[in-house]
């Protein structure tokens, strides 16, 4: 057995209830003999012995060594009395190092200091790392919330398949695609414009796995009627953190295919639609969102400059720049472009965009009347390309009606934003699995990090934050399945258009928070590369970002408002009353039932007074706005579930401390005059104190 092998048996049998460790050279069936006769530590429970047979490649002689493993240090000196240790190999805990010194082992541990770091340079450090298990069996709240609501075997029985193939095949694929970022080939060998996108074979089987899985088919087959995007979702979450960005593509492609469905499926996009939604790898195509150009992705409608000039079939060419184009290997894309007309002429504004599908490429796979200036260097999303691409005259079908374009693509905004929360939730779930196993691993200051009560009661807040946006995010899908499947009231549809957006922006910014925590639970190695840690905040930083800014989206809070005349807040204040008054009986959960009520309240009278206020005021509040109804609504949902008969003590703990913050911020800081014009004025002075702009 050579040497490396060895040691690489030795690290996997270090567990975390085997904390101790030693190293003997007596013959393991001696040891064995001796321990089966005299147990260690009461009883031969507490060790384990653990046989490696070494052979240095330059001897002749095999060596056979007793790697022992003992539950206590109790269980480890007893062992030490029977059997001389050669050397430790690795001391998990500062209490096998204390019991050794002063027990009658001394002499054992005089030898193991000598023979520490004779191995290596770098000595004998090694430490269990946390564990990626099949996610399903591990999340406690994804499994209460199926039980109470989607009772279906076929669907759990699924998933905890699917739980097993991303621990024994797509998490890897998800390093690799991490490993190997996309590059941009220009030219070819013989000089020819080519300007090819080359990703990783990772990056190619992820496509095929997204077919094979039906992630995008499962929201159009409708298998399981109004829970059919619940099931989606629930699928993607667990995807999400493993997916190597691959769920960005799958975003854009799930919203192309909603797109074109609510548009009517005519050729040429029923074609695309059925490649969209194909659960076969060789016909199944993702889509590409081109919406930001250089002027931003934000005020889409003054910043679009691309042109549509019209073809005399009936097509149209486009040219413009797209600044920042997302999984442009896509074999799709839906593109706003503002119409020439026959004076040459275009209509300025939102009212001048249309909507228009093109095909990326041509039927001999080159790219179609568009070049790619170059790949984005990005903080986060590596594993993705995305690119600025010039279009030159790409052929394409509008597919809106002329001067409809953001009204269309807003369907696809839904889509992108209810993926997005899905990942922000999901990055927030791994980081806790991994984060609550290393504790169970990692020693310091004499026992387990599980054992010391400000680490837990860290990972325990990260886990109240995490169970709050997954139930709003379960909530969404929820009520987007009701309305696809025409189920769904007045009410909810309001709601669905109100929580979509404010999902968005709360767990995009909950994610980062959680995600930054979950690292510096790792201690330094959180901060380490190949631990694989770090990607994760990296890739969480860009959830508050895309698909409209936290800002933007409060903005979108207050247009939904305007433009259903108040009716998404009526339907808001209408359901948190209902679930309320549902619990009211459960004593255990009264004080978080009355301070939802209270902030309910308050908010309320924020809202009403919010109307009589100068224009610019509501402008102001409007992130303070968002969050408290983001809160607020969370609280709800945790009480609601708190409150279920199937529900756990845990539960019920969760939905407490979450309702002991402040629900509604926007009406604290209003009654401090937070959002009066005055202070704006200070808040400018503040920002730009000492600038000079010379
Ligand atoms: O593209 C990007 C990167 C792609 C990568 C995607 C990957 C995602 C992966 C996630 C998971 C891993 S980043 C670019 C993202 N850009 C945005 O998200 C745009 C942000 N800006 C906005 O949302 C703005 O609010 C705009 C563009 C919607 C504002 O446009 P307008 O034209 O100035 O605003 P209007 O006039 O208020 O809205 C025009 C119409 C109205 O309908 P009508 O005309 O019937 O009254 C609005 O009601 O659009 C409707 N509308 C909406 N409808 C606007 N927003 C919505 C909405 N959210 N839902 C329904």
């Amino acid at each position: 057995m050579g040497k490396s092998q060895c040691w690489t048996t030795l690290d996997n049998n270090v567990g975390g209830d085997w904390p101790h460790v030693l190293m003997v050279t007596t013959a393991g069936s001696a040891l064995r003999r001796m321990l089966s006769a005299q147990p260690a530590g009461g009883s031969t429970a507490h060790v384990r012995c653990v046989l490696s047979t070494r052979k240095e490649e330059e001897e002749e002689e095999e060596e056979e060594e007793v790697v022992v493993l003992a539950r206590s240090a109790m269980a480890l000196r007893a062992v030490g009395r029977l059997a001389r240790p050669r050397r430790a190999l690795c001391t998990q805990s500062a209490s096998y190092r204390s019991s050794v010194r002063s027990g009658p082992c001394d002499e054992a541990a005089e030898l193991s200091a000598q023979s520490l770091f004779s191995r290596s340079a770098v000595g004998s450090f090694f430490q269990d790392q946390p564990l990626l298990r099949n996610p399903v069996g591990e999340d406690a709240l994804l499994q209460s919330y199926l039980r109470r609501h989607f009772p279906s075997t076929e669907v759990k029985e699924d998933l905890s398949r699917f739980g097993e193939r991303l621990v024994n095949e797509i998490d890897a694929l998800g390093h690799e695609c991490e490993e190997h970022p996309p590059r941009l080939q220009h030219f070819d060998a013989w000089g020819n414009r080519v300007d090819r996108i080359l990703t990783s074979s990772a990056w190619t089987r992820m496509k095929e796995v997204s077919a094979e899985e039906g992630f995008v088919a499962a929201g159009y087959e409708r298998c399981f009627g109004e829970w059919s995007r619940v099931y989606q979702m629930s699928k993607l979450y667990l995807y999400a953190p493993s997916a190597g960005l691959y769920t960005c593509p799958l975003a854009m492609t799930d919203g192309a295919a909603k797109v074109i469905e609510s548009l009517g499926r005519s050729l040429p996009v029923d074609e695309a639609f059925q490649r969209l939604t194909s659960r076969d790898p060789k016909r199944f195509w993702t889509s590409g969102q081109w919406m930001t150009e250089r002027k931003g992705g934000s005020d889409v409608a003054r910043g679009t400059e691309t042109l549509a000039f019209q073809q005399p079939d009936g097509t149209y060419r486009l040219r413009g720049f797209k600044w920042f184009t997302s999984a442009t290997d896509a074999d799709m894309a839906l593109v706003l472009a503002r119409v020439v007309d026959g004076h040459g002429q275009i209509v300025q504004g939102s009212a001048g965009l249309s909507l228009f599908y093109a095909e990326v490429r041509d039927q001999f796979g080159r790219l179609n009347g568009i070049e790619v200036k170059r790949l984005k260097e990005k903080l986060g999303t590596r594993q993705m390309p995305t690119a600025e691409l010039l279009l030159y005259d790409l052929p394409a079908h509008l597919v809106s009606p002329e001067g409809r374009g953001v009204a269309t693509i807003a369907n696809m905004l839904t889509l992108t934003r209810i993926h997005n929360t899905v990942s922000a939730v999901a990055a927030m779930r791994r980081i806790i699995q991994l984060s609550r196993d290393y504790a169970t691993k990692r020693f310091a200051f004499g026992k387990l990090l599980k054992d010391h009560p400000l680490h837990v009661q860290t990972i325990a807040r990260m886990e109240i934050e995490t169970r709050a946006a997954f139930l709003l995010m379960m909530e969404v899908c929820r009520l987007f399945g009701k309305e696809e499947s025409g189920t769904a009231s007045d009410t909810e549809v309001h709601l669905f258009r109100l929580l979509t957006t404010v999902a968005k922006l709360y767990t995009g910014k909950q994610a980062v928070a959680v995600v930054s925590e979950g690292l510096e639970s790792f201690g330094g190695q959180g901060y380490i590369e190949d631990t694989g840690l770090p990607r994760m905040l990296r890739d969480a930083q860009v959830l508050s970002i895309w698909e409209g800014t936290t800002n933007i989206l409060s903005l979108d809070v207050l247009r939904s408002t305007a433009k259903s005349s108040g009716h998404v807040l009526d339907s808001f204040f209408a359901d948190v009353k209902t679930k309320m008054l549902a619990v009211n009986g459960s004593s255990a959960l009264r004080p978080a039932v009355e301070a939802v009520n209270t902030a309910l309240s308050c908010l309320g009278k924020f809202v009403h007074t919010a109307a009589q206020r100068p224009p610019g005021y509501m402008e102001l509040a409007a992130r303070d706005l968002a969050y408290s109804l983001a809160r607020i609504y969370m609280g709800c949902l945790l009480i609601d579930h708190a409150s279920w008969e199937g529900a756990s003590h845990a539960d019920a703990y969760a939905a407490l401390r979450w309702c002991e913050q402040d629900l509604c911020p926007v009406a604290s800081r209003d009654s401090r005059g937070i959002y009066d014009p005055n202070s704006s004025q200070m808040d400018s002075s503040l920002v730009y104190e000492g600038y000079t702009n010379n």
